[in-house]
């Protein structure tokens, strides 16, 4: 990030601390820099970790209007393993990250929705973890460029203790 970039995030910060943690995924305009930075991805890649015990099913990127900043994956995670998963984030070929995010509701404000980041997501053992729109979700956080329906999205997920686990997911319309 640029020096006057990192001015221009800290002034927003600043000016407007409680824009943090919401955003919409379907509104084109330009997002405000306040939101929390996600987490880069753990550098585990070189290492002889094993493969994440995680079962992925119904992978898919929301196709969304151009211009549109960050994206969503859905998909539903089963952990094969005996202990709890963790799912810290990860990369993907059309953003600059992948964050878990967990969709949160404001009490006293009907219909109202907002969004923050989760650290981590975990999946226990045993069990499967659904993701499916209006909910928790993997944002795409900054995406470079918006995927189009019938392209696909190299996705790597990062779980704590395991090596990368990559996917190839399709873009589909809600
Ligand atoms: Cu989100």
């Amino acid at each position: 990030m640029s020096r006057k970039l990192i001015s221009v995030a800290l002034t927003l910060l600043i000016v407007l601390p409680s824009a943090q943690a919401q955003h919409d995924h379907a509104v084109s305009a330009p997002q405000v820099p306040g939101m929390t930075m996600p987490a880069k991805p753990a550098v585990n890649a070189a290492n002889n970790l094993p493969a994440a015990p995680v079962k992925i099913s119904g992978a898919f990127v929301q196709a969304l209007p151009a211009g549109t900043a960050d994206g969503s994956v859905y998909l539903s995670l089963t952990n094969t393993g005996k202990t709890a998963l963790k799912l810290i984030g990860g990369a993907s070929s059309v953003s600059q990250a992948v964050t878990p995010m967990q969709q949160t509701r404001m009490t006293g404000m009907a219909g109202m929705t907002g969004m923050k980041d989760l650290p981590v997501m975990i999946i226990e053992a045993g069990q499967t973890l659904t993701l499916r729109p209006g909910g928790d979700h993997l944002m795409l956080y900054r995406m470079k460029r918006v995927p189009q329906v019938g392209e696909t999205v190299s996705l790597t997920l990062n779980f704590v203790g395991y090596a990368p686990l990559k996917l190839k997911v399709p873009v589909k319309r809600l």
